[in-house]
């Protein structure tokens, strides 16, 4: 099918399902084209609980549809592709998390964003890679369970050494095979550049940046900055927005190697499917979904 005429279909199947297509900034560029809101997993699932449609269509992966479904149950949330899962969210489980709070009973446990529902449940708070640290820094108590990312963590740690981390050992297989190789490589081929990462990257990296900050973050910084050059150490589909916004600066990346497969896999004809099928449903168990709530809630409440 011509590609013109699948997305005259989308549109008129938005109008006749009375729907919204949310895509995240590591979305293809053609996805992030064809959506009517393009952000961060937090973002997204804050618009969509806002948002007056019955239908979410979510261009993104699997947490980030449940994040949305938790924060506005009443909507069918789908996800084009069944099996775009996050490696990182995966990397966690409820059980092994409630066995950690056994061994630390008096820690409060954080979990990113990027957790399963599960996860989300079995946590006190939640937070993104743009708040972690405000997050952190308003608990009360000294010692914290970080899951699932032991870069975000120990990010978060540098900047508040005074509190005890206890960090779950997963990491983003994307960021995290970022090396000091790629970076002084990147370095010398653009001297001038800024070099602009995610803290979900290791700190060897984190170290050599100019800036760390979350996908919005790193948007907004390159967008107000003097500099005309940048290089961006984050998954390659950001490239497609901070162009957007800023067409007379560059941007390079720091790595060919920062693409993540699953969210590469959503395509435009996926979110026809999606729509004409009303496929596949996203809807987290009510229990689940209303202790995960509570997480998401307090986060809300924090900033
Ligand atoms: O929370 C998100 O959307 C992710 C995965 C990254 C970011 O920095 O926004
Ligand atoms: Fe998960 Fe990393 Fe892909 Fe983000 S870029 S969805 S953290 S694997």
């Amino acid at each position: 099918m011509d590609s013109q005429l699948v997305v005259k279909r989308i549109d008129r199947l938005k109008e006749e399902k009375n729907a919204v297509i949310v895509a995240h900034y590591y979305q293809n560029d053609e996805v992030q084209e064809i959506a009517d809101v393009v952000g961060d997993s937090f973002a997204l699932a804050k618009y969509c609980a806002q948002s007056s449609k019955d239908v979410i269509v979510f261009c993104g992966v699997h947490f980030m549809a449940e994040s949305a479904n938790i924060l506005s149950p009443d909507k069918t949330v789908l996800l084009p592709v069944r099996d775009a899962g996050c490696p990182m969210a995966d990397m966690a489980d409820a059980e092994g998390l409630k066995k950690l709070k056994q061994q630390h009973p008096k820690a409060a446990v954080v979990c990113y964003i990027n957790t399963s529902a599960k996860v989300k449940a079995e946590s006190d708070i939640c937070c993104t890679s743009s708040n972690a640290v405000n997050i952190v820094k308003s608990l009360t108590e000294d010692e914290i369970i970080f899951v699932p990312d032991q870069n975000l963590a120990g990010y978060v740690e540098k900047k508040i050494p005074e509190k005890k981390f206890i960090k779950w050992p997963g990491y983003c297989i994307t960021h995290h095979r970022l090396t000091e190789n790629d970076v002084a490589k990147a370095r010398e081929s653009k001297p001038d550049a800024v070099m602009l990462v995610h803290p979900e990257c290791r700190d060897e990296i984190v170290r050599e940046a100019d800036f760390t900050g979350s996908t919005k973050q790193i948007i907004e910084y390159a967008s107000k900055s003097k500099a005309s050059e940048f290089i961006v150490g984050t998954e390659m589909g950001i490239l497609y927005e901070l162009k957007k916004r800023n067409p007379g600066k560059k941007f390079y990346l720091l790595s060919q190697g920062l693409i993540c497969p699953n969210m590469k896999k959503t395509s435009v004809k996926d979110v026809l499917f999606a729509l004409e099928k009303m496929q596949y449903r996203i809807a987290v168990e009510k229990d689940i979904r209303e202790k995960a709530k509570k997480s998401l809630d307090r986060m809300l409440a924090c900033k």
